[in-house]
């Protein structure tokens, strides 16, 4: 059994996706960011980043007792080692997986999420900020419609973690008929059944998680981005 320490947002919807993918059985543990439920001592023992996703499995393949692992990129590797599936067996095409989903982790992942932090969240309006996280942010999407030109999923040939780890951020993402490659690539995926299970893991998202311009108490901004943030890893 796998513990899913998750909450309703692309990165917890990677690992809910792989999971129905892989077939693994799970029980979902959801939290409220927005309340802080992320800072407990007890989670930090499982992630000292105190971030979402993380899992813990009971039954590693390698024994030895429960293992904990955190960082969504490192959980999808994790659970592609433990099954032997969803990463190319080739070599070479796994290099290439691997590559997008080291991608999605170090360029996607967090320029988007400061596009979202300067156009959603921010306390007040820095078209500065605004102006370069969203431009970097058309950078990589860019750079994806053209890899989605050339190979029909991220890795080459054949659907892995790379597009597992790519997926729900899209999938959020308006309809952009601009990138005609990402377009084809979100619809053929969006219609895998894992993939809508997956999706659909914790049906109760709070509304806030949906808004365009979220309207935070001073208890939730200091959840996320203040003092209380700053309080779960202070020693
Ligand atoms: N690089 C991390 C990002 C994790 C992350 O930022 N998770 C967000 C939800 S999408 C979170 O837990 N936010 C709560 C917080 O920042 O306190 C991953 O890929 O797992």
């Amino acid at each position: 059994m796998i513990d899913l320490h998750f909450t309703p947002t692309p990165n917890g919807q990677k690992i809910s996706i792989a999971l129905e993918e892989l077939e693994l059985p799970y029980r979902l543990i959801s939290y409220d960011i927005f309340e802080g439920e992320q800072h407990t001592a007890e989670f930090g023992r499982i992630n000292p980043n105190h971030k979402l996703p993380a899992i813990v499995d009971h039954d590693p393949p390698f024994g030895g007792g429960p293992h904990a692992v955190f960082e969504s990129a490192a959980i999808l590797q994790y659970l592609a080692e433990k099954t032997g599936r969803l990463l190319p067996a080739d070599p070479r095409q796994r290099s290439v997986a691997i590559q997008w989903l080291t991608w999605q982790a170090a360029n996607l992942g967090p320029m988007g999420g400061q596009a979202a932090h300067f156009t959603r969240y921010a306390r007040e309006e820095i078209p500065y900020a605004i102006n370069r996280y969203t431009s970097e942010l058309t950078r990589l999407l860019t750079v994806l419609e053209r890899r989605l030109g050339e190979a029909a999923f991220l890795g080459g040939e054949e659907y892995s973690i790379a597009d597992i780890a790519v997926w729900p951020g899209r999938y959020m993402a308006p309809e952009a008929p601009e990138y005609p490659n990402t377009m084809r690539w979100r619809a053929a995926i969006a219609q895998r059944p894992a993939v809508i299970r997956g999706r659909d893991a914790d049906k109760a998202v709070p509304p806030k998680y949906a808004q365009r311009r979220a309207v935070l108490t001073a208890e939730e901004w200091s959840n996320l981005f203040g003092e209380r943030m700053l309080g779960a890893v202070r020693l």
